[in-house]
């Protein structure tokens, strides 16, 4: 390690004085101009990462759905993972360390985690479409140049292309090729084969519209879609050439309001959906002839997904098992339809990505979602190989073992994808002859409500059982059993925000004056 070189390149990336951030659920969040020394310094870190991991290390410039004078950085670990958890600290302790104590930190960790320094390092870099993110992400460069470093640097990317790149280039392709063209070939062609496959190929089946968020979905759509439009042509809105990113539209705002973004007109029946502004998210949404708004959300999307998955391994007659992984957030009709209904297993894990995709991978089929519309599915390699052998059988066995073939190709492994995750939807609509109304109606989703509250320290709250009861303060979960005993089919649970400072509120029952009452009721408790 050139302390020396750290040291001269780290004061021109100073630390503002006094400032703390954390490594939260999705990485650094905040202002984009508090930004310059995390990204520095993270750049730093993918390479002693990298160095430890033998492995290519991804990171991610983006602040995903916030408003766009924020950013932020991840990193990415080995198999297109979210970083491990010990890394989340040290990545806190590099980001917060003043500047005469920044070598020690990084000896730190280097001696802590066994880094062998003379390890070659590489890392892969990706930026969402905000002012900042050029600028910023030419600080990551720096950090990881300063530690001797190689790089690639893909530029404008989604963030589960990102994730691609680096599972991609750790897997000797066998994943995938890791460049830009490789996802877009490997997903289209997944996509054309399945619907291939469709008998009902009508009109309205082929046309989708997208609100991109203002942000780099539609730039990545636009490269696309020619790759893939012999099975469905889409119509984009919200491009980024008039509005803000993520103003008034985009996945997170759709689901937030329940209401359909601005800059998209829609006419009764027509199939829409939103991406978030990194295109890691997507929800669907239609109005219906009386001009009702209906919002798809992710719990509807699992459903969907793994009912159809389900059909398949039926047909195939393997007994694999699947099962779906939630969030306390899930709507509590879509936990009954999967377990009642569909017969499928269901388990909670707390909010964030990580931890549901660590669960989701228990399973020879995982099939992961939160309500807010992050999600895929993930295959073991054993149900790889057995579909492989399956598909060379003769029949009907043969038909459905090449479809789950495409459809293992079609789902980003690595993480939720909306570009992914919204041609997996269409080609099972298309595949099974469902309008959006129909797939809407498989159950009806318990109005609920989400509120957030602004309290003095949010870590007094602390929670268990998957954040469905609180342990702390004391008294509160038996203010909230004795709030929800009070309405029918009710669920509540309060858990502090690993976004932002606040603690949020949940509630759902038999009608939305009740859900309603239940939220306000219970964000009082919190007090
Ligand atoms: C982050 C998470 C998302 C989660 C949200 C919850 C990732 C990549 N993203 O955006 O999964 O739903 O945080 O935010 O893990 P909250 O803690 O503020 O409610
Ligand atoms: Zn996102």
């Amino acid at each position: 390690m050139d302390l020396g070189a750290i040291t001269k390149y780290s004061a021109l990336h100073a630390k503002p004085n006094g400032l703390i951030l954390q490594y939260g659920t999705a990485g650094f969040r905040t202002k984009a101009e508090h930004l310059d020394h995390v990204m520095f310094r993270m750049g730093l870190l993918a390479v002693l990462r990298s160095k430890q991991t033998k492995s290519t290390i991804g990171v991610m410039v983006t602040a995903s759905h916030n408003p766009e004078e924020d950013n932020g950085v991840k990193l990415v670990d080995p198999l297109g993972e979210m970083l491990a958890p010990s890394w989340e600290e040290h990545a806190t302790c590099l980001a917060n360390a003043e500047e005469q104590d920044m070598q020690r930190v990084l000896i730190d960790i280097s001696e802590k985690e066994a880094v062998n320094l003379q390890q070659d390092a590489f890392v892969v870099i990706g930026r969402d479409t905000r002012p900042s993110s050029e600028k910023l992400s030419q600080s990551v460069i720096d950090g990881v140049t300063v530690l001797g470093g190689q790089f690639h640097d893909y530029g404008l990317l989604t963030t589960p292309q990102l994730h691609y790149m680096v599972y991609c280039r750790n897997t000797g392709g066998r994943y995938g090729k890791a460049t830009i063209e490789g996802y877009y070939q490997k997903l289209s062609k997944a996509f054309v084969e399945l619907t291939k496959q469709a008998s009902c190929s009508g009109d309205e089946y082929r046309s989708l519209k997208v609100d991109c968020a203002n942000g780099i979905g539609a730039l990545k759509l636009r490269e696309m879609e020619h790759y893939f439009s012999q099975g469905l042509s889409v119509q984009l809105f919200n491009d980024g050439s008039k509005g803000k990113l993520n103003h008034l539209c985009g996945a997170d705002f759709v689901k937030s309001h329940q209401k359909p973004p601005q800059g998209m007109e829609i006419k009764s029946n027509e199939r829409c959906c939103s991406f978030d502004g990194d295109a890691d998210r997507i929800v669907y949404y239609y109005h219906d002839a009386d001009g009702h708004f209906h919002l798809i959300d992710g719990d509807k999307i699992a459903t969907l997904i793994s009912s159809f998955l389900k059909e398949l391994l039926v047909e195939i007659g393997e007994s694999l098992n699947i099962g779906v992984v939630q969030t306390a957030y899930a709507n509590g009709s879509s936990t009954r339809y999967l377990e009642e209904v569909m017969k499928v297993p269901v388990y909670c894990t707390k909010t964030g990505v990580k931890h549901l995709h660590h669960k989701a991978q228990e399973f020879d089929i995982g099939v992961y979602f939160e309500a807010n519309g992050h999600g895929t599915a993930l295959f073991s390699t054993a149900v790889e190989m057995k579909i492989k052998q399956s598909a060379q059988l003769e029949d009907k066995k043969r038909k459905a073992a090449k479809m789950l073939e495409n459809i293992i190709d079609l789902f980003n492994q690595a993480a939720g994808d909306a570009i992914s995750d919204m041609l997996v939807i269409e080609a099972i609509l298309a595949l099974k002859g469902l309008t959006v109304q129909q797939w809407d109606a498989l159950y009806t989703d318990l109005p609920n409500r989400q509120l957030k509250v602004q309290v003095a320290d949010r870590r007094v709250i602390s929670t268990t059982n998957a954040e469905r009861q609180a342990v702390t303060p004391p008294g509160l979960q038996e203010a909230i059993n004795d709030l929800v005993k009070k309405y029918k089919l009710s669920r509540a649970f309060v858990r502090p925000s690993g976004t932002e400072d606040v603690v949020r509120v949940y509630a759902e029952a038999d009608s939305q004056e009740s859900a309603d009452h239940l939220a306000h009721e219970v964000s009082l408790a919190v007090f």
